[in-house]
């Protein structure tokens, strides 16, 4: 009689454990029948009440079919076990014999990317790239460029000075002189460079950031040469024609003395957040070389003329990529460098 159910209880266990899809389900099953109180141990719990030598015998039984029930049960997860090893060894595959990846290649920073381009353009027109010192004279950065000993520029508010009467250059413009004393009359140069001003920081004002400075002087220059200049310039930078317009600005060191917008390249002129709704945005101070700038630096003014120009490099380069903060440009933050 219990050899019979037995029996019966051991045959559905295995066809359940054979249909178990899944390692849960067969665990389940496991717990239910061979589990401490699964139908096995209620069946021996129950061997008791036979005679002596029926419970050997049904004892027999029970134990072969509990170790049957054993063997299926561990060669079924086994193969679970296998056979999820196999779809994870076919989904992570990969070739040991490719080279690896290597580190990612760096990319050149945005202000150095732009300053390039625009070497290229005057380069192409005949100019030559010239340099100078972080560390200036406080002749070449303003006495050199008319700018006389009470002029608000050389306020201990914009200007670090460093010891021994040098300071950190303001603007590029010293490399104009540096330039004239250098190349001597004609000359056509332009000059990038890092400056420094002490100045509060903000969304658009920095410490330090960059200028490129650009001269020509020759016999007969005019300001028509100086927008011609100035548009080639500026069209190669955002990839398109722009127009531009000049405003009267004073510099001490060239006469006439203007501003250079351009028509707003977001919203086309008609107004929009960037340009702060009047249609044009700045972009550089320039003009016509001051006749004792000229003087100064050994160039005689009844032979010679020029036009300068000075430009926010790191203000031109936000314009051309949307960036909205100039503190980006030197927060070493890799999220904004590798978009470059
Ligand atoms: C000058 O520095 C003149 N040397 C430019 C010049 C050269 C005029 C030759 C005529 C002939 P200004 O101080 O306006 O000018 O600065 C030039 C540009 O530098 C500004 O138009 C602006 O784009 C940028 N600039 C000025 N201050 C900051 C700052 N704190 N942070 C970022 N950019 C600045």
């Amino acid at each position: 009689m219990m050899e019979k159910e037995l029996e019966a209880l051991a045959a559905r266990a295995l066809e359940r454990i054979e249909a178990a899809g899944s390692p849960e389900e067969l665990e389940a099953v496991r717990i239910e029948v061979l589990g401490r109180k699964g139908a096995l141990a209620r069946f021996s719990k129950q061997l008791g009440t036979l005679a002596p030598e029926e419970r050997a015998r049904v004892g027999r039984i029970l134990n072969s079919a509990k170790e049957q029930l054993e063997r299926s049960f561990e060669a079924r997860k086994e193969a679970f076990h296998r056979r999820a090893l196999e779809q994870r060894l076919e989904a992570e595959w990969f070739d040991l014999t490719l080279p690896a990846p290597g580190p990612r290649p760096g990319s050149l920073h945005p202000v150095t990317q732009v300053q390039r381009e625009i070497e290229e353009v005057f380069l192409s027109m005949g100019f030559t790239v010239l340099s100078g010192p972080e560390v200036e004279t406080e002749y070449n950065n303003f006495d050199a460029l008319n700018i006389p000993p009470d002029h608000p520029a050389r306020d201990v508010q914009d200007t670090f000075w460093v010891e021994g009467g040098h300071l950190l250059r303001t603007h590029t413009s010293p490399v104009q002189v540096r330039g004239m004393e250098r190349l001597g009359p004609p000359l056509r140069m332009i000059a990038p460079g890092r400056v420094f001003r002490n100045e509060e920081v903000d969304a658009s004002h920095e410490h330090t950031f960059y200028q490129l400075e650009g001269m020509m002087v020759d016999r007969e220059v005019s300001v028509a040469h100086l927008v011609y200049f100035m548009k080639q310039m500026l069209s190669a930078v955002f990839r398109r024609e722009v127009s531009v317009r000049l405003r009267p600005g004073y510099f001490p060191f060239v006469e006439p003395g203007f501003e250079l917008d351009i028509r707003c390249l977001i919203c086309g002129g008609s107004g929009c957040a960037v340009c702060k709704y009047n249609g044009w945005l700045e972009q550089l101070g320039c003009g016509l070389v001051h006749p004792n700038v000229l003087r100064m630096s050994g160039i005689d003014p009844e032979e010679w003329m020029g036009f300068a120009f000075g430009l926010g490099l790191t203000r031109l380069v936000m314009m051309r990529y949307a960036i909205d903060d100039v503190r980006l440009f030197q927060s070493g933050d890799l999220r904004f460098l590798m978009q470059f």
